[in-house]
């Protein structure tokens, strides 16, 4: 069934792949699958076309035949279900593959995301300088955490699975802040993660749609 997702039809960040739908085109090359991808504007994004397949009006969504889904968490738990690659065959190391999908988007991406809105969205205000050291720190006690636990293995849990695919993503979002490489252990987690070829195609094809010229050429 072809598969189609939705992307930013530019991405602020020209291709660094930080968007959501890098962890989408991940999780798909990973399992094998091959799909198309619809831009998006930020107008459009907030039309009642986009949000009757995204009812916050963002991306990515992610439409197969009839079933349309939108949020990262349960589009890559879907392709890691519905295709083999991403999820351990035995039910006890899929449910803690599946627990480490929840940790880095419950656990380990909130305070990493705050500190995006408060460097972005809130960068002006009069008690930013403040805030943001807290929020640095909050994420320094939990990248400690998982540090900790990750120690000296390759993996979360044993083989690469979509709970190793989930937490790279999020650990990605917070390198350019030159916290993730104070971790070493987390650093070259990252680089393990990025060397897999299923990233390297994922990322090479967000940076070409996202650098492509406007007329498609
Ligand atoms: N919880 C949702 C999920 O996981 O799918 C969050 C989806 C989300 O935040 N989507 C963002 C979006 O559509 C794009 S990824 N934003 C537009 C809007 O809300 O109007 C977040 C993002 C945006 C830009 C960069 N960047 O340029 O570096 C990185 C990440």
């Amino acid at each position: 069934m072809k598969i189609t997702i939705t992307a930013f039809e530019r991405s602020p960040d020209g291709g660094m792949g930080l968007a959501r739908d890098t962890r989408v085109r991940w999780a798909l090359e990973e399992a094998g699958q091959p799909y198309a991808v619809r831009p998006v504007s930020f107008a459009a994004m907030k039309q009642p076309a986009h949000l009757a397949l995204h009812p916050f009006g963002q991306i990515p969504t992610y439409e197969e035949g009839g079933l349309a889904l939108f949020e990262t968490g349960a589009i890559v738990f879907h392709i890691a279900s519905r295709y083999p690659g991403l999820l351990p065959d035995d039910a006890d190391a899929r449910a803690r593959a599946i627990t480490w999908i929840f940790a880095a988007l419950n656990t380990v991406e909130p305070p990493i995301l705050e500190l995006a809105t408060a460097k972005f969205a809130e960068g002006d205000k009069p008690w930013s300088k403040e805030r943001l050291p807290l929020i640095a720190d909050r994420i320094r006690h939990r990248l400690g955490q998982l540090s900790a636990h990750l120690g000296d293995v390759e993996w979360l849990d044993g083989t690469f699975s979509a709970g190793d695919l989930m937490m790279a993503s999020v650990l990605l979002r917070v390198r350019p802040s030159g916290i993730l490489d104070e971790f070493p252990r987390l650093a070259a987690y990252v680089a393990r993660a990025e060397a897999r070829p299923a990233y390297q195609r994922a990322f090479a094809d967000q940076l070409a749609f996202n650098t492509r010229s406007p007329t498609g050429g």
